[in-house]
C-alpha cells in the first residue's frame, strides 16, 4: 500500500501535473491538438512513471479523483492558453479516460463541469478512450460515449488494435478518431506485417469516414510515410516529447 498511500496524498495535495504533446495535422504539417499526459515527482525527487501510477490508481479506484483532476486541470490550462493567446489558441486538448473511470464515476457529467469552470466548447476536447473500456458494460458505455458526443466532444479510440479484436463496435458507437497503436508504427519501414497493419487501419477508418492518428513517430521518413499514406494526425518524438505547460504553449506558438 506505499504507493498507493503516497499517490493518495499527492492527488489531495496537487502534487500531479500535465505534460502536454503536440499532435500534428500531417498534411499541413500544423500543431491542431496536445494529448495531456500526468507526471507525479514525489517529494523525495523520483519520478514516477504513469506506467506504474496509472494502474495502481486503477487497481484502487484513485484513478476517479485523479481523472477528475486532470479534467479539470486540462481545461483550467487550456483556457489559460486562450486568453494567452489572445481570444483562441486554436487547438484541442487530448485526455485519456481509463476504461475504470467510465464504468465507476459519472464522466460525462465530470467532463460538463470541466468545461463549464472553465468556459470551453465541447469541441475543445477530445476524449481517449481503449478498447478495454467496450468490454464490461457495453450499454453503459455507449451511453456515456453519446452523452459526451452530446457535449462537442471528439471521442478517439487509443491504442487502436491492441485491445480487442471485435471490430462491431467501431459500427455502433460515435468514435471520431483511431490512434493507430504505436507498437505498429515504430519499425513499420523495416516490417511488412506492420506496415500491411497499418495500411489495413487506415483503408478501414477511410472506409468508415473516420480520422486517424499515427503514434510513437519518431524519424522524419515515418512523418512522410505516413502522410503519403493518408494518415490524418501524427504524434511523437520526431515532433516533440510531451512538454511541460509552458514549454507546450510556446512550441504551439512557434510552431503555427
Ligand atoms: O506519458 P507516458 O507514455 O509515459 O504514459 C504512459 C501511459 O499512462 C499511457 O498509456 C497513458 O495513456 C497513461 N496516462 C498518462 N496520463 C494519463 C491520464 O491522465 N489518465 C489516464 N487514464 N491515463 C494516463
Ligand atoms: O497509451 P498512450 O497512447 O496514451 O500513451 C502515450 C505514451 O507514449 C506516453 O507515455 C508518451 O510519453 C509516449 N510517447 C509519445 N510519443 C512517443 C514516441 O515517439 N516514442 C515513444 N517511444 N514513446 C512515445
Ligand atoms: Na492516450
Ligand atoms: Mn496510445
Amino acid at each position: 500500500f506505499g504507493i498507493e498511500t503516497e499517490l493518495r496524498r499527492a492527488i489531495e495535495q496537487g502534487a500531479l501535473r500535465l505534460t502536454y504533446q503536440p499532435i500534428c495535422d500531417l498534411a499541413s504539417g500544423r500543431v491542431v491538438a496536445f494529448e495531456s499526459l500526468a507526471r507525479w515527482t514525489s517529494e523525495s525527487g523520483h519520478e514516477h512513471s504513469p506506467n506504474d501510477f496509472i494502474p495502481v490508481a486503477e487497481e484502487s479506484g484513485l484513478i476517479v479523483p485523479l481523472g477528475r483532476w486532470a479534467l479539470d486541470e486540462a481545461a483550467k490550462t487550456l483556457r489559460a492558453w486562450d486568453v494567452r493567446a489572445g481570444g483562441g489558441c486554436g487547438v484541442k486538448f487530448a485526455v485519456n479516460l481509463s476504461a475504470i473511470q467510465l464504468h465507476r464515476d459519472d464522466i460525462a457529467p465530470a467532463v460538463e463541469s470541466a468545461l463549464m469552470a472553465h468556459r470551453l466548447a465541447g469541441s475543445r476536447f477530445t476524449l481517449e478512450l481503449t478498447e478495454s473500456a467496450l468490454v464490461a458494460d457495453p450499454q453503459r458505455v455507449a451511453d456515456t460515449m453519446h452523452a459526451l458526443k452530446q457535449l462537442g466532444t471528439t471521442l478517439a479510440m487509443d491504442d487502436f488494435g491492441t485491445g480487442y479484436s471485435n471490430l462491431a463496435y467501431l459500427q455502433k458507437l460515435p468514435i471520431d478518431v483511431l490512434k493507430i497503436d504505436r507498437s505498429f508504427v515504430t519499425g513499420m519501414l523495416a516490417d511488412r506485417d506492420k506496415i500491411a497493419i497499418v495500411r489495413a487501419i487506415l483503408s478501414l477508418a477511410q472506409a468508415l469516414g473516420l480520422d486517424t492518428t499515427a503514434e510513437g513517430i519518431e524519424t522524419n521518413e515515418l512523418s512522410q510515410t505516413l502522410t503519403a499514406l493518408g494518415c490524418t494526425f501524427g504524434q511523437g518524438y520526431v515532433y516533440a516529447k510531451p512538454l511541460e505547460a509552458d514549454a507546450a504553449y510556446d512550441f504551439l506558438m512557434s510552431a503555427n
